[in-house]
């Protein structure tokens, strides 16, 4: 099937109807652009599960803070429905803001408590705000589906989860590997934004990652020490300014008092040059 281009979520919304109607299951891939390898794997993988797969395109205002990267943020539009094609899209729909939230919208979604406030929540005030009502409006537009989501934005996915669940959503989530370069560096639309000198240096991310897992393996349960230890590898490339590191229960997303059975490490960090500011995480278990 040929690839539509929609702009309009009534078009979308009737389309899907339709395609349900016909017995077909929809898998819904969220993005906002600039799409990457990172997102194929998403897109193939809904593709392979599901009958048709949308694949949405909105850079969304909400979700950025004042002083963040919104105006800058990649739009390439014709490629992305290139790479969504070729990856297995049926549909993609590429609203305008207006088209989104008209003349601004009253309702905003937020999901409350600790996991909100935590690692990113607590870099960037709002952002989750922002994520939750733009990703509570693309299920509503959508209808049943599967929702594919990626664990490199691994605090993202369990607002997303949490936010389905409790607004009873008929939508399944579906997590996904992140996907990296064969150096290590997790694929990312904020990569472009990369000089040739912090490309080179910015597998620094997941090799700390891969640093505090080791220590985990070698016995190391206090968090604090892991955490630090990932700090330390990072702090030691002069390009890179550490934001925060944490070794959480997945679940929850907080700190224990000692490592036990399934651990996230997450880390973010600053380019010191300012170019950008990237999230990296991994799962192990202690
Ligand atoms: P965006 O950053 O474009 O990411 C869209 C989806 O692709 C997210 O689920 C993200 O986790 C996933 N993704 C990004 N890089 C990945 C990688 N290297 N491997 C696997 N998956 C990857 O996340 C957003 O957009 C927005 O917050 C959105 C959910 C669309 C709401 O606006």
């Amino acid at each position: 099937m040929t690839l539509q281009v929609l702009h309009r979520v009534a078009e979308l919304s009737d389309a899907l109807d339709a395609e349900r109607r016909a017995g077909r299951t929809v898998g819904l891939v969220p993005t906002m652009g600039a799409l990457h390898a990172g997102h194929g794997s998403l897109i193939s993988r809904a593709a392979a599960e599901n009958d048709v797969v949308v694949v949405t395109v909105f850079v969304n205002p909400l979700q950025f803070g004042a002083g963040e990267d919104l105006d800058r943020y990649p739009r390439t539009l014709d490629a992305d429905c290139v790479l969504a094609e070729a990856a297995g899209a049926s549909y993609v729909l590429a609203p305008t803001v207006q088209e989104m939230y008209g003349d601004g919208s009253l309702t905003k979604v937020s999901v409350a408590g600790s996991m909100t406030e935590v690692l990113e929540g607590a870099s960037r005030p709002g952002h989750f705000d922002g994520v939750a009502t733009v990703v509570a409006k693309l299920f509503a537009m959508t209808g049943r589906c599967r929702a594919y989501f990626g664990e490199k934005d691994f605090q993202q996915l369990a607002v997303v989860r949490r936010m389905a669940a409790d607004l009873s959503f008929p939508v399944e989530i579906v997590a996904c590997e992140t996907a990296r370069d064969p150096d290590g560096l997790a694929l990312s639309s904020r990569n472009a934004f990369l000089d040739g000198e912090e490309r080179a240096a910015a597998p620094v991310l997941h090799q700390a990652l891969e640093a505090g897992a080791a220590l985990i393996q070698a016995g190391e349960r206090d968090p604090r020490v892991v955490r630090e230890r990932i700090a330390a590898v990072v702090a030691a490339s002069p390009l890179f300014e550490v934001d925060y590191t944490a070794a959480v229960d997945p679940g929850t997303l907080e700190e224990p008092e000692r490592l036990e059975g399934d651990v996230r490490l997450l880390l973010a960090a600053r380019l010191r040059s300012g170019s950008a500011r990237l999230i990296d995480n991994l799962g192990t278990r202690a």
